[in-house]
């Protein structure tokens, strides 16, 4: 009896022991997105209509605990593929299931209800995975994927197409139309994190080009929401191991290859994103050295047309002479 209790003990000591190490091998890679509550933005026709003036100030209202992300959840299983995505709304909320964009007839003009649709997006260092979830029904990427959903909490579970992909972010889009008539819809959206209303973007030209030769780099941001606030700090990094603090900086390389050029832009308020664009360095020449060549190449040609044009008027001038002094000897 007392053997028996011992192997007992012995093997409830095992167990949690191989608990505890299967947990710690078996690690994950968490990754949480925080968003604020009753942030949802109520979207006025002005923005569809594109006025935009400079004192635009959206609404923020309380009043849709359903599209209120509060939080996004990136679980991923250590040396898996297999990765679960989580958007969970306000605490107040529910996911909803209303209707689909399919359910509302354009000609019939006494539709009335609401869409809601719930968004994720997720970058990893290879792959854009988007999903969305509307009506009861989810795609991954636009082919269907089944979805779990819990009260408030939107779990959607799938592989990466590689292991070797790393997450990058994680964006979660929620947006409900109201339609109450043709005339009258209200949308209402909320993005978590509120740092994707603001984007940057990084352009070159030209985008191929050769060793030694200028490219001129452009430092853009989106910001349709008007939620950053000036000045703004730009930060470019060129994958050669300079970098530049200009708006719109000149780089030239000097050495072929691919760069995956990098561009931060800050507000003065902290709020920043980045932008990566690809530029291609080819050897050779650049095409500024190329035309000076050509240049002088030009000049060449006509040197030597100056030259063969001297050449001609001297024989002729000789022969002129030597004709002169043989007539004169005559
Ligand atoms: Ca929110
Ligand atoms: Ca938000």
């Amino acid at each position: 009896m007392r053997t028996a209790r011992k192997i007992v003990i012995f093997a409830a000591i095992l167990t949690l022991f191989l608990g505890a190490f299967s947990t710690l091998v078996s690690a994950q890679i968490t990754e949480i997105v925080s968003d604020p509550e009753d942030d949802v933005i109520i979207i006025s026709e002005d923005v569809f209509e594109g006025d935009t003036g400079e004192d635009f100030v959206l609404e923020k209202t309380a009043d849709k605990p359903n599209i209120d992300i509060t939080k996004l959840t990136y679980i991923r299983e250590e040396g898996s593929t297999q990765v679960t995505v989580k958007l969970e709304v306000n605490s107040r909320g529910i996911i909803e299931d209303r209707n689909d964009f399919e359910d509302v007839d354009p000609d019939d003009l006494t539709f009335t209800g609401s869409i809601v649709t719930y968004g994720l997006s997720l970058e990893t260092s290879e792959n854009f995975y988007e999903m969305e979830y509307m009506a009861g029904n989810c795609t991954l990427n636009y082919g269907e994927i089944n979805a779990t959903v819990i009260g408030n909490v939107l779990s959607i579970t799938f592989n990466l197409d590689d292991i070797s992909e790393t997450f990058v972010s994680l964006i979660g889009t929620t947006m409900q139309f109201d339609i109450n008539s043709l005339t009258d819809i209200k949308y209402y959206m909320d993005i978590a994190p509120d740092s994707a209303l603001f984007t940057a973007y990084p352009s070159a030209s030209p985008t191929t080009a050769k060793t030694g030769e200028s490219i001129n780099f452009a430092g853009e941001y989106d910001d349709s929401f008007g939620i950053s606030v000036a000045p703004y700090t730009y930060t470019w990094t060129f994958d050669d191991g300079t970098t530049s603090n200009e708006q719109s900086p000149t780089h030239s390389y000097q050495s072929p290859g691919t760069y995956f050029v990098r561009l931060k832009v800050e507000d003065s308020q902290g709020l920043s994103s980045e932008g990566t664009i690809q530029v291609t360095i080819t050897t050779g020449q650049s095409s500024n050295g190329g035309n000076t060549n050509g240049g002088s190449t030009d000049d060449t040609d006509d040197g030597a047309g100056l030259l063969l044009f001297i050449v001609v008027i001297a024989i002729i001038v000789i022969i002129g002479v030597v004709a002169l002094v043989f007539v004169i000897r005559r």
